[in-house]
């Protein structure tokens, strides 16, 4: 997995180093080189793998997958928003640079991101489902939805079933769709199957999330611990307690196991990413 988040980041960084100079281009490629795991992209690209599909091809979808994601998280820190200080273990991106240079960061690794698609040399019809599925998921359609229930939750009651729902478009969104579209180029009638894998591991991924919050530190998590107690929030961890919430986490690696063995593809391969992200510190 090293050698292909290796290729990840010399193509973001070739993508990066193309855009105009000055503070904005400077903050993107701070945020986006600050060190995150890839889980995003690697979910596209092994999926890919795992049904025998050449993933050099495509390698641009998954550095525009990276990028959105980049993007939403310096917003999410935005003083109008979390207000956080450090994001990947750095100050967050208006901490080390200003605030109007993180939003126009953030605005243009989004914009960018769809032009890496359109740039691409795809068959139009796949380009276009490509683009429909991306931004459907991390528009309205998803992340950015789950963002707005997210905030309203912070002032309102929330129940278990409306805290699964925030998790499912707030994180489950952007990791379903890698596998989604690693499904709509590699097997078309798995991509509903493997998005629902996705969101199954979105909402393990969003509960170990609410558990590192009260388990880990400051240092190992790269960002703040202890915020959701801070901001009242209401987390897995409130609501079910710390040892229900990870027993949730595992029952659902075991049914996202299940549902792979259900699919014709490389299991191993499935697994040994699955493995990753159950056992992730940070
Ligand atoms: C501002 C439009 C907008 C959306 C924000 C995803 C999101 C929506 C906010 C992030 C809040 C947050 C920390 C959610 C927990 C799950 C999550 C997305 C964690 C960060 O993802 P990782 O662990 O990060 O993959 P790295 O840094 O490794 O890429």
């Amino acid at each position: 997995m090293n050698k292909i988040i290796e290729e990840v980041n010399e193509r973001l960084k070739e993508i990066l180093s193309s855009y105009r100079p000055g503070l904005v281009k400077e903050a993107m490629i701070y945020s986006v080189m600050a060190g995150g795991k890839r889980l995003r992209p690697l979910l596209f690209i092994q999926t890919l793998r795992a049904y025998s599909i050449d993933y050099h091809e495509y390698l641009d979808i998954a550095c525009a997958i990276e990028m959105i994601h980049t993007y939403s998280l310096i917003h999410d820190d935005l003083p109008g928003m979390d207000n956080d200080d450090l994001r990947r273990g750095k100050p967050t991106c208006h901490k080390q640079f200003d605030e109007a240079t993180a939003i126009l960061a953030g605005d243009a690794l989004l914009n960018e991101s769809m032009n890496v698609i359109i740039r691409m040399n795809l068959d139009d019809a796949l380009k276009v489902e490509v683009l429909r599925t991306l931004y459907n998921a991390s528009g309205l359609g998803g992340m950015i939805y789950g963002q707005q229930q997210d905030m309203y939750f912070e002032t309102h009651t929330v129940t278990l079933d409306e805290l699964q729902a925030i998790h499912h478009d707030k994180t489950g969104a952007l990791i379903s769709v890698p596998m989604k579209i690693a499904g709509l180029i590699a097997k078309k009638e798995d991509a509903d199957k493997l998005e629902n894998i996705g969101f199954k591991l979105g909402l393990a991924f969003q509960i170990q999330d609410d558990i590192l919050d009260v388990t880990s530190t400051t240092e190992t998590l790269g960002k703040k611990v202890g915020s959701d107690i801070e901001n009242h929030k209401s987390t897995y961890v409130s609501l079910i307690g710390l040892e229900t919430s990870q027993k949730r986490v595992e029952e659902l690696f075991e049914e996202c196991l299940a549902d792979v063995y259900d699919l014709q593809l490389n299991h191993g391969l499935m697994i040994e990413l699955f493995q990753i992200i159950m056992k992730r510190v940070n």
